[in-house]
């Protein structure tokens, strides 16, 4: 770190690294959906788990419960989104079916839903108002395993699911997206389901066009834990196998016990280097989703000491937000009603405390001139439209009128062109020399660099040092 002399990489050398031809063209010609532009740029959503397993304290039901005990006696889902969109929430997704097959919607496929319970009303329905009168995106949990339909492992329950995948992609409005669970893909109960997942797909396509299809989908990649961590580098550009469905339904959820370990990922992991992408001739974009509760169960739970009851707390969930939001992946937060159908204040306390801690750093925002930075030249920019860097540009720079603190550098990768850019570091000018204070690798839709020990100073410069083309950045923005 003690670097103090810039290091123009990009266009000296970039690396040893090529800086165009036909493997750059290869890798920089996979390219984000319209959708996933969309989606990406939610960043912060939630999860609601509610259903069966809140009235039961379970984490995954059987599909043996009785809908007669099922009556939340104070449900509301105007306070679940007025609490949510107040902590910075920009959509939810429900679980309209969790592996217990009980359905929250008026399905006519199965009687096991809440039509046929004591408390009798649609739920998804009264989700969809309330997100409509909150300003909020919903989206849908729907179990391809259903441990209660009797015709699951036979091909008749790929016409069940289409049943109802349709039901809830013409009845309930604009859906963000499909979440598609990979736990016990493999099966259990003596009963492996051929999912028809390219039929599940098309119905999607055609019925919602703009939805994106999560995990085991094609449009968003499952970050391959629940305890929201991330990789060093999270790429977004991957090989087409790499997020296969068989291999997310390898590595989900496999029994109801195992969920108390489901934090382990390899940080280290690469998922899209140039060497790794090399080998593989098929390649994606499909950008990281880290899925991760405000407790340790998904599920509300009132039994006092159970695990699931336990805490994540604010701190935490912010530091969790920082290194998925602000490292290139999107964070999904998970905040369940308790049994009487409302959130509890046990949860609302923390997810204030979490929203005054992910909006802190970004309170005073510098103003300041935006220069690129040239071998030949050096101009003036704004980013009113994307920095394409010119083939001798290294870097761009923020120049503040007279020397201040700053704490925070915010940086966004024009995606629209792929994911080129592979590694850059942060410079501030300290009494007249450059000092190295960041060096990172990807950027992606976000980046967010806190820096450690705050800095004074009156310019501080980002240097792309390692390219796949061009590098293009979508905007860049400084706080004190
Ligand atoms: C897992 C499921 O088994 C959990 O119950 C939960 O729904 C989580 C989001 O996905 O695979």
């Amino acid at each position: 770190m003690a670097e103090t002399k810039i290091r123009k990489a990009w266009c000296f050398g970039n690396n040893g690294y090529e800086k165009n031809g036909t493997e750059v063209e290869r890798l920089t010609s996979v390219f984000p959906s319209k959708r996933q532009l969309e989606f990406l740029s939610m960043e912060y959503y939630n999860f609601i788990h509610f259903g069966m397993n809140t009235i039961t304290n379970r984490e995954w039901g059987d599909g043996s419960e009785n809908p007669e005990i099922f009556n939340p006696k104070n449900l509301n889902t105007d306070q679940w989104c007025e609490v949510l969109k107040k902590t910075g929430s920009k959509g939810i997704i429900i679980t309209a079916k969790h592996h217990d097959g009980f359905c929250l919607w008026n399905t006519k496929y199965t009687d096991h839903s809440v039509m046929n319970s004591p408390y009798g009303k649609d739920i998804v329905k009264q989700l969809q108002k309330s997100c409509e009168k909150y300003g909020l995106k919903m989206g849908i949990y729907l179990s391809p395993w259903d441990r209660h339909e009797k015709t699951y492992g036979t091909e008749e329950y790929n016409n069940f699911f289409v049943s109802q995948l349709k039901e809830l992609a013409t009845q309930y409005g604009k859906i963000f997206t499909f979440w598609f669970d990979g736990a016990c893909g493999e099966g259990k109960n003596g009963k492996k389901q051929v999912y028809d997942w390219e039929r599940y797909y098309s119905v999607i396509r055609e019925l919602q066009p703009d939805a994106v299809i999560s995990i085991c989908g094609p449009d968003v990649r499952w970050i391959g834990n629940e305890g929201g961590r991330v990789r060093k580098s999270e790429w977004s550009v991957v090989p087409a196998n790499s997020a296969s469905n068989e291999k997310i339904m390898r590595e989900s959820q496999q029994s109801e016990a195992q969920g108390k370990k489901m934090t382990v990922i390899d940080t280290d992991e690469d998922l899209g280097s140039r060497e790794l992408l090399k080998g593989f001739s098929q390649l994606v974009f499909k950008p990281a989703e880290a899925d991760v509760s405000i407790n340790y169960g998904w599920f509300h739970c009132s039994k006092p000491f159970s695990h699931a009851r336990k805490k994540r707390s604010a701190k935490m969930l912010s530091e969790i937000y920082f290194n998925t939001v602000g490292a290139n992946a999107s964070m999904l937060l998970n905040v369940p009603p308790d049994r009487s159908g409302r959130i509890n204040k046990r949860e609302i306390r923390r997810l204030e405390e979490f929203t005054r801690l992910i909006n802190e750093p970004f309170k005073n925002k510098i103003d300041c001139e935006i220069f690129a930075e040239g071998e030949k030249q050096r101009r003036k920019i704004d980013f009113s439209k994307s920095l394409v860097f010119e083939d001798d540009d290294y870097g761009f720079s923020f120049v503040l009128e007279k020397s201040g603190e700053i704490k925070t550098v915010v940086l966004k990768e024009e995606l629209s062109l792929s994911q080129r850019i592979e590694a850059f570091e942060v410079f501030a000018e300290i009494r007249g020399e450059n000092k190295r204070v960041f060096e990172g690798t990807v950027i992606g839709s976000k980046r967010i660099i806190r820096l450690k020990d705050s800095i004074k100073t009156k310019k501080i410069t980002v240097v792309i040092t390692q390219s796949r083309g061009n590098p293009a950045i979508k905007t860049a923005e400084l706080y004190g």
